[in-house]
This record gives C-alpha cells, structure tokens and sequence, in this order.
C-alpha cells in the first residue's frame, strides 16, 4: 500500500512538473516569437519557404529604393540599421542592384536551413541571427 501511494505521489509530481514546463515552455515560445519571422511567414505554418524569404526581402529592397531604379546607393541603404543588405554588394562599389540582393538572400536562406529541408524554422532563423550578432 505504501509503496503504491509512493508511486501514485512521484507519477502525479511528474505530471505536475512536466505541465509547468509544458505551460512555460508555451509562454517562451511566444515572447520569443520573431517579428522578422512572422512577418515573413505569409501562410502561417510556422516555416519561411525560399520564395516567403524572397517576397519579404524583396518587399524591404521596395521600401528602402526610395528612387526605384532597381539598386540601392548608399544614402538608400544607411536606413537599413541591421545592415541586412550590406553583405550583398559583393563587387564593393557602395550599391546594392535587385540581382545582387536576391543572391544574397538565397545565400542567407541556405545558411540559416541548417538541416536542409527547404524550409526554414523559427529556431533556425533565430539561432543564425544569434551567431551574426556574436561578431
Ligand atoms: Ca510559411
Ligand atoms: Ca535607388
Ligand atoms: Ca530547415
């Protein structure tokens, strides 16, 4: 009898323990939730597909031309603080052309698909931009 209650005592602390964490887990999640990455998940599910990336980045390069001739000149590309796009001018003449932007942004993709499935998640995209911000 004694033991049974011993065990009934450890299986409902267990169950306790493991809905606490289950409920907290559930509130990091969402104070974690990226604001680039929902933004960028248009469908909702979660996973940035290439083209989500590239319709967002794209978007982003629209806002930041503030000319519309298609390349971003330094005084255009100062608004961007993160320097997402810098890395893009890989002739290094100060510009950012549409074409340049869009290979760098499949080269980011690539990086962040850690386990190459197509798709990139939440805690992919988060902990790319980790690593970025060590350096
Ligand atoms: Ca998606
Ligand atoms: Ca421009
Ligand atoms: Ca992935």
């Amino acid at each position: 009898m004694i033991n049974f209650t011993k065990i009934g005592l450890i299986i409902s602390c267990i169950v306790f323990l493991s809905s606490v964490n289950g409920f907290s887990q559930q509130v990091d999640m969402q104070d974690v939730r990226n604001p680039d990455f929902a933004k960028m998940d248009r469908d909702q599910n979660s996973l940035v597909s290439s083209v989500e990336m590239q319709a967002h980045y794209n978007d982003k390069f629209n806002q930041m031309d503030k000319d519309s001739n298609d390349v971003l000149d330094a005084q255009e590309l100062s608004i961007d603080k993160t320097k997402t796009f810098h890395p893009a001018d890989k002739d290094v003449d100060g510009q950012v052309t549409r074409v340049e932007s869009s290979s760098q942004f499949k080269e980011y993709f690539q990086q962040m698909d850690k386990d190459s499935n197509g798709h990139v998640s939440e805690a992919e995209y988060t902990d790319y931009w980790k690593i970025i911000d060590r350096f």
